[in-house]
């Protein structure tokens, strides 16, 4: 059966951060110095769903969806990252699973967004190989609990963003900018992934996928130049995470001053940069049972200004915005979904859009939030999917981001993706008319 489904991250909506032997992540951390969010929002409280979720449950079975995307808080099951477990993480994520059971929904756990322990960053976080293993232990410990439960399990979210943002340019925890440095996060990550796979299996899971942020990279014109450096951003941000799962090879990434191993030139060979060693690829290549996307927008990419990297980042320009400013392609999810098929052909497991949404500028008002934007949105870009299919992509779900306003990261409160409004003062839920759209396009999608 397609899933239709809504999204959400730990960190984004469950509060209750020194409640019942949680350990600190790097997001606690990141949040709590200086300049580092918008106006210095924290997760602290955030849309507590930690005492919450029940209410939360039942707005799922509101809303019909028969999947529902969470993340697992690696610190409330490991607070040290590894080590002694906290058996009362681990009861909070089986209440919430057992209740989403019996509501009819089924529970896509994601092992890892983006909230590194503290004590592991401490030790290098994921410049750090053995973070790999022990990210494939923590997977045992949770999948031990759940995995006679749980069918479907996704190992990473992002692993581009948080290599990015958090260890490239240092808008997101932990704060590192080390730009081109950061690359071993990739690869680290990656073995994760596949260590993780092995452990998820071995506990008796059915499906594992992975997540990964993709975009279409749209060059800024026809000139050399400006194709080069799309190809380089298309690397750096697809393939660089795509082919090693899919293909179990690496992209040639000469556009970064890194050989291909065993090839003449300058600059390091690709295993040194990465850390790559005998057998890595194998792991992180074993088979999946599905590809996860979360896609928001295109790229445009131009040929490289002057700060060391091999392109620059245009802008799409023409199509409305959201309030993030984020440009609105709804046919971009087609492009990006056959565009897959046509690189990774037989290669290319089951699809599944596990995010896609926006932010808007939502009121509420006595008579509730009428987010047609976001309705908007919605149905556009289900209609983008639909024809992906149509066009032979074998796509099998597709999860809103997200069910609740949220803690949006750097952004603090500021930017709201929710299906359901949340008043951050008091934690008052209200579904917006986009719960009240997607509600009747799933009755209508299921109804035999
Ligand atoms: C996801 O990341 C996260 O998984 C989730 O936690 C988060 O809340 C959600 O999206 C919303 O942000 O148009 O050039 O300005 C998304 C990563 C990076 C995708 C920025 C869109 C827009 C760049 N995003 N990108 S641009």
């Amino acid at each position: 059966m397609f899933l239709w489904g809504t999204a959400t991250a730990a960190y984004q909506i469950e509060g209750a951060v020194a409640e019942d032997g949680r350990g600190a992540s790097i997001w606690d951390t990141f949040v709590h110095e200086p300049g580092r969010t918008r106006d210095g929002h924290t997760g602290d409280v955030a849309c507590d769903h930690y005492h919450r979720w029940r209410e939360d449950v039942a707005l799922m079975s509101g809303l019909g969806v028969n999947a529902y995307r969470f993340s697992i808080a690696w610190t409330r099951v490991l607070p040290e990252g590894s080590g002694a477990v906290n058996p009362k993480g681990l009861d909070f994520y089986e209440r919430l699973v057992d209740a989403l059971l019996e509501a009819g929904v089924t529970p896509v756990p994601t092992l890892f967004h983006w909230d590194l322990p503290q004590a592991l960053e401490d030790r290098g976080g994921w410049l750090e190989r053995d973070v790999s293993g022990l990210f494939a232990e923590y997977a045992a410990v949770v999948a031990e609990r759940l995995a006679d439960r749980v069918p479907t399990w996704i190992t990473l979210n992002e692993p581009f963003i948080h290599m990015a943002w958090g260890y490239g340019l240092g808008v997101h925890a932990p704060g590192r900018a080390l730009l081109l440095d950061a690359l071993p996060v990739a690869h680290h990550q990656l073995l994760g992934h596949g260590l993780a796979a092995q452990a998820l299996r071995a506990a008796g899971a059915r499906e594992v996928l992975i997540t990964n942020n993709c975009t279409p990279v749209w060059p800024a014109s026809g000139s050399e130049e400006d194709l080069a450096a799309a190809a380089a951003y298309d690397t750096l941000h697809n393939r660089l995470f795509n082919d090693p799962v899919l293909l179990g090879t690496y992209p040639d990434l000469t556009a970064y001053g890194i050989r291909p191993d065993g090839a003449a030139g300058d600059g390091p060979e690709l295993s040194a940069a990465l850390g790559i060693r005998d057998g890595d690829l194998a792991v992180i290549s074993a088979p999946l049972d599905g590809l996860g996307v979360n896609y928001y927008n295109p790229t445009r990419i131009a040929a490289p200004a002057d700060d060391g990297l091999p392109f620059t980042d245009a802008g799409v320009t023409g199509y409305p915005t959201t309030a993030f400013g984020w440009p609105v392609v709804p046919d971009g999810l087609r492009e990006l979904l056959t565009g897959l098929r046509e690189r990774y052909g037989q290669a290319l497991p089951p699809v599944y859009v596990t995010e896609n949404g926006c932010s808007q500028a939502d009121e509420l008002t006595p008579d509730g939030v009428d987010d047609q934007g976001r309705v908007a949105y919605l149905r556009d870009h289900v209609a983008a999917l639909e024809r992906a299919r149509e066009q032979g992509v074998d796509v099998r779900g597709y999860f809103v981001w997200s069910l609740l306003d949220n803690f949006e990261w750097a952004e603090g409160y500021h930017q709201r993706f929710g299906l359901v409004h949340v008043d951050f003062a008091t934690g008052e839920r209200t579904p917006k008319a986009s719960y009240g759209w997607y509600r009747d396009h799933i009755a209508a999608a299921l109804r035999p």
